[in-house]
């Protein structure tokens, strides 16, 4: 590795983690905040010993083969890895970290927040309110009815730390909470969260009112919830998703939206991000957000925090903290 090591950032994050990147490391920066185009992003890589993407870099195959000998390490700044070929990367011996844990709380509020807005008309209320076409004429008893939340049963798909987190909220808002995971949580977690575990997801999006996609996007997790799945859900049943958006085949979600085969959604991810069908936006039955779940300030620089200290750890000769895959050497020894 260089003495100096270049670190390339391909969007602007806070303030205050460029400058202490900049104290840090010899870094190249993106003060425009434009998206880099592959071309810019092969560039970047062919130049870089680490590079740091985000969501919207799709780190693939062919970028990584098409890297210089130099990079070292792809320090994501995000905790979803899905925008970068893992394989590819494992087989050109290149180190990828993340920043797990410190978005899992504002991950679940915004869920929350979705799993509110839907069934409760909040933003259907919002809007009306807004509208200067619309006159409020008061109160009125059977006006903007919306779904009582307490009592009924959310279904959580993926009990990760965010999922833990989502259900730990929804329980204090009386929420039943059944949970499908390729992992089955410790029995006292289950306990405490009062989750019943299914194993069969099939037999669980039959049943539930509100189902919530806190997974990670995996081959494994891609369109998981098909249109065959989507059709298992009870009429009145609404989806949240804030994980992101292949898990859902979004044609067949929108679908079943128009034809009131489920009753909503709360999306704040998408299967083409930015492209957004177009069935669900203007629709009252769908609050849909621009992936701003993990949005907070404290939040970016906390993940910037976790993208330094993975950077440093790297560069000092140490194990990073936050490896997505165990180092080589680790997994020889355990052969
Ligand atoms: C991030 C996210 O904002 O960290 C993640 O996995 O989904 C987001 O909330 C984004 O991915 C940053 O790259």
């Amino acid at each position: 590795m260089n003495q100096d090591p270049l670190v390339i950032v391909t969007r602007k994050l806070p303030d205050s983690i460029e400058s202490r990147m900049g104290e840090l490391f010899n870094v190249r920066l993106n003060p425009t905040d434009q998206p880099l185009s592959k071309e810019a992003l092969l560039d970047a890589v062919k130049v870089a010993d680490i590079l740091v993407p985000t969501v919207t870099d799709k780190i693939t195959a062919d970028i990584i083969q098409n890297a210089g000998e130099n990079l070292k390490l792809i320090a994501n700044f995000g905790a979803g890895v899905d925008n970068i070929d893992l394989d590819a990367a494992k087989e050109a011996g290149i180190i990828v970290t993340n920043t797990p844990g410190v978005l899992t709380n504002d991950t679940a509020d915004m869920t929350l927040a979705l799993m509110l807005a839907v069934p409760r008309r909040l933003l259907e209320g919002a809007i009306f309110l807004n509208d200067p076409a619309n006159k409020w004429g008061g109160w009125s008893p059977t006006w903007m009815l919306g779904h009582r939340l307490g009592g009924k049963s959310l279904g959580i798909i993926g009990m990760g730390r965010i999922g833990q987190a989502v259900a730990s909220r929804a329980k204090a808002f009386g929420f039943k909470i059944n949970y499908h995971s390729h992992r089955r949580i410790a029995d006292e977690i289950e306990q405490e969260l009062g989750a019943t575990y299914w194993e069969s997801l099939d037999q669980m999006l039959a049943r539930m009112d509100i189902i919530s996609v806190n997974c990670p996007s995996t081959p494994a997790t891609y369109h998981l919830l098909s249109a065959r799945r989507l059709a298992l859900l009870k009429p009145t049943a609404f989806i949240i998703n804030t994980a992101r958006g292949d898990i859902i085949d979004e044609n067949a979600l929108a679908t079943a939206i128009e034809n009131g085969t489920i009753a909503g959604a709360g999306l704040d991810v998408f299967e083409h991000e930015p492209e957004i069908d177009h069935r669900l936006l203007h629709n009252d039955r769908v609050v849909a957000l621009p992936h701003m779940s993990s949005a907070t300030l404290e939040s970016r620089i906390d993940m910037g925090e976790k993208v330094m200290i993975n950077i440093k750890a790297f560069i000092d000769n140490h194990n990073p903290p936050d490896r997505v895959f165990p180092a080589a050497n680790h997994v020889r020894s355990r052969a």
